[in-house]
């Protein structure tokens, strides 16, 4: 009896430790189905950290995706609601075109030059997205109060077709502004 509380305490504070120095400026991100009709469910989250030798590291946890691959990328506005264009209402068009700060125009992936919220593409199994993904141009200030977009469909990281290729936008969320 006195052994197993006493592991409890140590589980306890152990934990606590690592949550203030290791992870002090993890960032978590509500991700939610979006539809023309707007911001749906919450089907996840993506915990968002800076990695010691520059760049980002994203924790992607998401239920109810499609299997498949799933282009993911940061757009210009934290916005996920849905926008007329040519005059039909579409999933979180209010998020705007690809975080792109150089005026780039041109998508190459999560290590090329071009978009620089080009993340890696995610694959979805059946139980859903689970995986760490990495982006190395990226800073915390840069993803501040933007919105993380998952897009039905790969990503092929060129312009051919335009933006990777990638369909409709799926899922949503905005990164809190730190
Ligand atoms: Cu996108």
């Amino acid at each position: 009896m006195k052994r197993r509380a006493l592991r409890i305490v140590s589980g306890c504070c152990f934990g606590i430790g690592l949550s203030a120095s290791a992870y002090a400026a993890d960032v978590s991100v509500d991700i939610n189905k979006i539809t023309p009709d707007g911001v749906g469910d919450k089907i996840g989250t993506v915990v968002i950290s800076e990695k010691s030798g520059g760049g980002l590291q994203f924790k992607v946890d998401l239920t109810g995706v499609t299997p498949g691959e799933d282009g993911f990328h940061v757009h210009a506005t934290g916005d996920c609601a849905a926008q007329t264009k040519d005059g039909k209402l579409q999933a979180g068009l209010a998020a705007g075109p690809h975080y792109d700060p150089t005026s780039s125009k041109s998508h190459k992936g999560p290590t090329g030059q071009g978009h620089k919220g080009d993340l890696p593409f995610l694959t979805a199994t059946d139980k859903g997205v689970n995986v760490v993904v990495s982006a190395p141009h990226l800073t915390l200030a840069d993803v501040s109060g933007r919105a993380l977009m998952i897009h039905e469909g790969g990503d092929n990281y060129t312009d051919h077709p335009e933006n990777g290729g990638g369909k409709g936008r799926i899922a949503c969320g905005v990164v809190p502004k730190s």
